[in-house]
């Protein structure tokens, strides 16, 4: 490569060798020079934990020179950038990544073998960076990615729990939550940046300041300060093109230590105040698509957007005269409503710090931001008592009220809409214990607002911002969701790169929808069975580690169904655990039958305060158990809960599914991104017509997905007819039969009335359409069951999956962003 050429020689001890050289040798060197002098021991004295700390600080020191060429160049170029502002970045480990796209992979793995060291066992000590809860956070790191390899420059920016995401055993069959501490060895990719460091206020005051000959001036004098400080972490693109960086902030005491406080003896007292500051960036709220409403999560939000913003602030003007031109330099992307707050946040810090016009600030203010809407679910809308909101910030709530008269005025005077309107567009819901709506204060502060799925983009218009659509029509647009194909198909899945490199060469491997050029190849009985082997073994990867984890064996030749994400009442693993039961009897009572084998994989974190959820991951486990000890199933069916899903065992998971289960409510998963890693994976997808599987149709054809159920509209119109589940039940017997069993203590035996309320609801109200969709469910799966009979053409499948699952790449969605809402980059056309 360009760096081996440019090599100087090396042998006669004159001319120093080239330290990007990408050879065995050199790489060997660095490696054990960081062992020695960065770690103080000897390659034979090191334990495995020392060969990570090395590798890495080896390959950080190649990654910084590719980074400080992209500062360079993006400074040097004043090209636009683009902040994405997300509260969750669920980046996991970063070594894997980070040497395949610097081409790596193969000369380390060499240069460690010479002392004897594994590269795959190195790879697995690196904790999970887990600072994200599930598809909002995977989508963040993903993008963040996308934007290095496609050459955009990209700054994210959030916040350093100290905790991620919490680890979850299962003990008896239930969730236990415990800490996680990705951060107790150190983090080697990080740089702590002291001088890159803003103080965030909170409460206090508003104060009136009439300076001679100027209109009064409004001040605020917040009665609490913490600081916000800068953690930086290189974001390498493919090939190491491009590197970008991921700012999170942590935050910290002005003062560490209260002496005085100390000094009179009260020692706790002196440091109550460090702990308070210190508490905003200590760990993750683990809600998923729900709403926190706690004080501590406002505090977050508005710690990491106001340091966010300064930072911002103060990058422009180190290159510009003023801040008029700040749309011009930096587009703003507000990931969901978390950030929502930059927006008052913003117009703060151009007219009470800067000195502008509120309505040049407010044009600034919107065209520099832009807003990604993640969910239409009500629960999950971010809204704010308004006291707490003013207690906590003063100005900012008074600016949130002017920029709410503003737009109320629009609404009203030059589009005459009326007042239920109004009051629906409203940043300040008037009907609920007065709060503000984060949702509208980020439409109306943004010049694009998108959805992450055509359809839910859609629906979007209809329902969450029905009147705001009707007042700014042109505002909404659709970006569906993409998934990095380096981490989530070369990474996870390096024999099928591979193989799919033999078939139609590399080029796949730059732009990934050439990924299409081995549809041909479905119908080469040699092509399928290769990619047949490759699943297998990806089968046996993930056998050994449920056996390894679980002490249970699972039987890589039955078909492999899998739902791993999120718990949540919508996404209806219920509905998947009904089903297995249903089949259990079915095989019980016809084991004459031509059965296809199955192995029910489910794994997936329940947030803690989320009781329906917890109840049915218990419901998992103690099914599993049920039917695993049964010998009358021996072979034919079995359930695994496998603890612990994180971005590391998605890795493992991905590649070694069959079949893939996104069967949420039809109108509910605004996307989804695990349906997209799955099929391009070679996994069929059994799902609802609910988020991207839409596209995913589109895309893969209709004899090449499995879709069932009610859609969108006719769950609207079903929940207009009735809640009550209770004629369907009584009408199937199957579904009547299962929900039987599980209500009347079958599977918990130790607690007999376990699960009676959450099978009684059912009758009752089946909000979800468990019971209206179960037999499309059903027979479904059973069609399925068929086709696992024909594995030609379930493998043919299969590689159209592949094939035609390219579009799907994040790098396809930035490059739309990019386009489309943030007018900048990428480079050279990438
Ligand atoms: N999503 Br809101 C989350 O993961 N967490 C959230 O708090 C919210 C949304 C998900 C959506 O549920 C999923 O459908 C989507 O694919 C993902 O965001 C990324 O857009």
């Amino acid at each position: 490569t360009r760096k081996t050429a440019e090599a100087a020689p090396n042998g006669n001890g004159a001319a120093k060798p080239d330290p990007r050289l990408n050879d065995p040798d050199t790489l060997a060197r660095q490696i054990v020079e960081k062992l020695t002098y960065s770690i103080g021991k000897h390659p034979e004295a090191a334990r495995k934990y020392d060969w990570l700390r090395a590798t890495t600080l080896a390959v950080r020191d190649r990654i910084i020179d590719h980074w400080f060429e992209s500062a360079d160049r993006i400074a040097a170029s004043g090209e636009k950038q683009v902040c994405y502002l997300s509260m969750e970045f669920l980046i996991g480990r970063m070594l894997r990544d980070a040497i395949s796209n610097l081409g790596l992979t193969e000369p380390i793995r060499e240069a460690l073998a010479r002392y004897g060291v594994e590269l795959d066992m190195v790879e697995l000590l690196e904790p999970d960076a887990a600072l994200g809860n599930g598809g909002l956070g995977r989508l963040a790191a993903c993008f963040m990615e996308s934007m290095a390899s496609t050459g955009v420059p990209g700054f994210g920016y959030g916040i350093r729990y100290v905790h991620g995401f919490f680890r979850q055993e299962i003990a008896d069959g239930a969730q236990v939550e415990l800490p996680e501490t990705w951060l107790v060895h150190g983090n080697p990719w990080e740089f702590e940046r002291r001088d890159c460091s803003y103080e965030i206020g909170f409460g206090g005051k508003v104060v009136s300041l009439q300076e001679q000959g100027h209109p009064a001036r409004q001040v605020w004098r917040p009665a609490e300060r913490v600081l916000a400080v800068a953690f930086d972490t290189p974001m390498v693109g493919w090939r190491g093109e491009q590197v970008n960086t991921l700012r999170l902030w942590s935050a910290q005491a002005l003062d560490p230590i209260l002496l005085d406080a100390f000094n009179s003896g009260d020692h706790i007292g002196a440091l109550v105040e460090s702990n308070k500051a210190e508490a905003i960036t200590r760990v993750l709220y683990p809600a998923d698509s729900h709403q926190a409403g706690q004080e501590l999560r406002l505090r977050q939000e508005y710690f990491f957007s106001s340091a966010s913003l300064q930072d911002v602030i103060k990058r422009h003007l180190e290159k510009n005269e003023s801040l008029s031109n700040l749309a011009d330099k930096v587009a703003i992307q507000l990931n969901d409503t978390h950030p929502a707050v930059s927006v008052a946040e913003l117009m703060r810090l151009l007219v009470d710090v800067h000195g502008f016009e509120w309505s040049a600030a407010w044009e600034i203010t919107r065209a520099t931001f832009s807003y990604t809407n993640h969910t239409l679910l009500p629960e999950a809308l971010e809204h704010w008592p308004i006291h707490l909101f003013e207690r906590l910030l003063p100005r900012q709530m008074q600016i949130i009220y002017a920029i709410n008269a503003d737009v109320i005025r629009e609404a009203s005077q030059d589009k005459g809409l009326d007042d239920a309107k109004i009051a629906a567009i409203s940043l300040v819901d008037e009907g609920n214990g007065r709060r503000v709506r984060m949702g509208q204060l980020a439409f109306v502060g943004s010049h694009a607002v998108n959805g992450v799925s055509a359809l839910h983009t859609e629906l979007m218009k209809e329902t969450v911002f029905h009147h705001l659509h009707e007042l700014y029509p042109d505002r909404i647009e659709n970006k569906t969701n993409g998934v990095t194909p380096r981490r989530w198909l070369m990474q996870a899945n390096p024999d099928l790169t591979a193989l799919i490199t033999d078939a139609i060469g590399p080029g796949f491997l730059d732009n990934i929808e050439k990924i299409r050029d081995i549809d041909a190849l479905a119908d080469d009985s040699g092509f399928r069975e290769r990619f047949a082997a490759v699943k297998r073994r990806n089968k046996e990867r993930l056998a050994d580690v449920v056996g390894e984890r679980m002490a249970t064996s699972v039987d890589p030749s039955a078909i492999f169904d899998i739902q791993v994400k999120r718990i949540h009442e919508y996404k209806r693993q219920f509905l998947n655990i009904i089903e297995a039961i249903a089949l259990y009897d079915q095989i019980r009572t016809h084991p004459e039958q031509n059965w296809a084998p199955r192995v029910k994989i489910f794994a997936g974190k329940a947030a803690p305060s989320y009781a329906q959820a917890k109840q049915i991951i218990h419901l998992a486990n103690d099914v599993a158990r049920m039917i695993n000890s049964d010998p009358s199933v021996r072979g034919l069916l079995k359930v695994v809960f496998i603890p612990n899903y994180n971005v590391s065992l998605a890795e493992i998971i991905m590649p070694a599914a069959d079949l893939s289960e996104q069967i949420s409510t039809a109108g509910l998963e605004a996307s989804g991104t695990g349906n997209m890693k799955f099929a391009l994976n070679g996994a069929l997808t059994i799902g609802t017509l609910d988020g991207a599987n839409v596209e995913m149709l589109e895309h893969v054809g209709e004899d090449n997905i499995f879709i069932f159920g009610l859609t969108a509209e006719q769950v609207a119109e079903r929940r207009r007819e009735t809640h009550s589940g209770r004629s369907i039940i009584e009408g199937q017997p199957l579904l009547r039969e299962a929900l039987d069993a599980i209500s009347s203590g079958v599977f918990s035996p130790d607690e007999p009335s376990r699960y009676h309320s959450l099978v009684s609801n059912l009758y009752n109200n089946d909000w979800w359409m468990i019971c209206a969709d179960f037999k499309a469910y059903w027979d479904t799966q059973r069609r399925l069951d068929a086709l696992w009979d024909r594995p030609d053409e379930w493998q043919a499948k299969a590689v159209h999956n592949t094939a035609r699952m390219g579009w799907f790449s994040s790098d396809r969605s930035i490059r739309e962003y990019a386009r489309d809402i943030w007018k900048a980059g990428p480079r050279n056309g990438r």
